[in-house]
């Protein structure tokens, strides 16, 4: 997927010009630790390795991040290729300039002090990618040694950053469920031998990690074991028919909460703690009944759910059905802190 300049301004005047329900800004309380937005754009140009910066992929833009934040978003996932940070193989050494570029906007994030995901945002065995995947460096990542250096090498450049996360993956898709269980335990074992030590860890699971399938693929992950107890499962829920996220039509104005309910149960039952790590819905009044039932019914359960964060802002979306990119954003966004919660439909102008 490539965007350039004249495909953001013709998105702005799309935007303008279609027949949108613009809404105000409304606060109400919220009960969630986070909410924030993922913050896509390094991870742009999937197919190709390593890649131009500016041509296939481009880093988040702070000034439009520090938007995000004035309006009350406090955790920004920001996503990346494994091989563009560490090209060659997976225990190699970095590429300095892509690590200083991610690094940049992470502290950048961290110093307003709000929280900052590491995501390598690999996939699985997704048609999506052709190159690389958790199947990275051309095949399914299956040593677990391998994950465990990459991660204690990754984690080590951010030890001392508390408000740094590291999520262990994007979306494992169609791999064995006893790797998936083994590469999440390296990726953790990795980040706390690197002496990262206070950080929050975020877990994902198979079948791209989505809740409304999580106990029926994902329910070996509640053995996962962190020295730090900091352990957070990240599922993604989209509300298109297919769950894919590629739909701006959702399937019901009930289908958030749905969706959601029987991976609530599954965290309460087992005394874990989750976050919605992607979630989306296309500007229509259905999708965003359906997003707020969910976030509402989250929030009732926010003993377990932690928050949620919008997909997706970044630079290149245009006019992305999902974008909240400020200031051409777009789509229905949401938008919540401890001090409040915010709604909106359509653009921000
Ligand atoms: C890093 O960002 C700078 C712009 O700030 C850009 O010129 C450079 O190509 C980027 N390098 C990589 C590897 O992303
Ligand atoms: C968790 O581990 C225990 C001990 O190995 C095992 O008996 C149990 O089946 C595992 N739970 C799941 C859900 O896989
Ligand atoms: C649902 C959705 O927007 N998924 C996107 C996730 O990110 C990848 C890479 O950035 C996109 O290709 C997907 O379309």
């Amino acid at each position: 997927m490539r965007f350039n300049r004249f495909a953001i301004l013709a998105a702005a005047a799309s935007a303008v010009a279609s027949p949108l329900n613009l809404k105000k800004f409304t606060k109400k309380a919220s009960s969630f630790k986070w909410f924030g937005s993922n913050e896509s754009g390094a991870e742009f140009g999937t197919g190709i390795f390593p890649g131009v910066y500016g041509t296939d992929y481009i880093f988040p833009d702070t000034s439009t991040i520090q938007t995000l934040i004035d309006d009350g978003m406090n955790i920004f996932r920001v996503t990346f290729l494994m091989e563009r940070l560490v090209p060659t193989e997976m225990t190699g050494s970095f590429d300095a300039e892509y690590l200083s570029n991610l690094t940049y906007v992470v502290n950048y994030i961290t110093d307003a002090g709000v929280h900052a995901i590491i995501d390598p945002h690999n996939f699985v065995n997704t048609p999506r990618l052709t190159l690389i995947d958790v199947n990275s460096y051309g095949s399914i990542i299956e040593s677990t040694s391998d994950f465990q250096t990459f991660w204690t090498n990754v984690a080590g450049q951010f030890a001392s950053n508390d408000l740094v996360i590291f999520d262990t993956n994007n979306e494992y898709y169609g791999m064995d469920q006893t790797l998936v269980l083994d590469l999440n335990q390296a990726a953790i074992d990795g980040i706390r031998a690197a002496g990262a030590t206070t950080q929050y860890i975020f877990v994902e699971g198979n079948s791209y990690t989505g809740a409304w399938t999580w106990t029926e693929y994902n329910d070996n992950l509640v053995n996962l074991t962190d020295t730090e107890d900091k352990i957070v499962y990240e599922m993604h829920q989209y509300l298109d028919s297919d769950g894919s996220g590629t739909s701006a039509t959702c399937v019901s104005s009930t289908i958030g909460q749905s969706r959601v309910e029987s991976a609530t149960q599954w965290l309460i039952d087992n005394n874990k703690v989750g976050i919605l790590g992607e979630f989306a819905g296309g500007v229509n009044d259905v999708c965003e009944e359906a997003i707020e039932g969910m976030l509402s019914y989250m929030e009732e359960n926010s003993a377990v759910w932690l928050g949620g964060l919008w997909w997706a802002a970044g630079p290149w979306w245009g006019d992305y059905i999902f974008s909240m990119e400020p200031p051409e954003w777009y789509g229905l966004c949401g938008n919540a802190v401890d001090s409040g919660a915010l709604f909106c439909v359509s653009n921000s102008t």
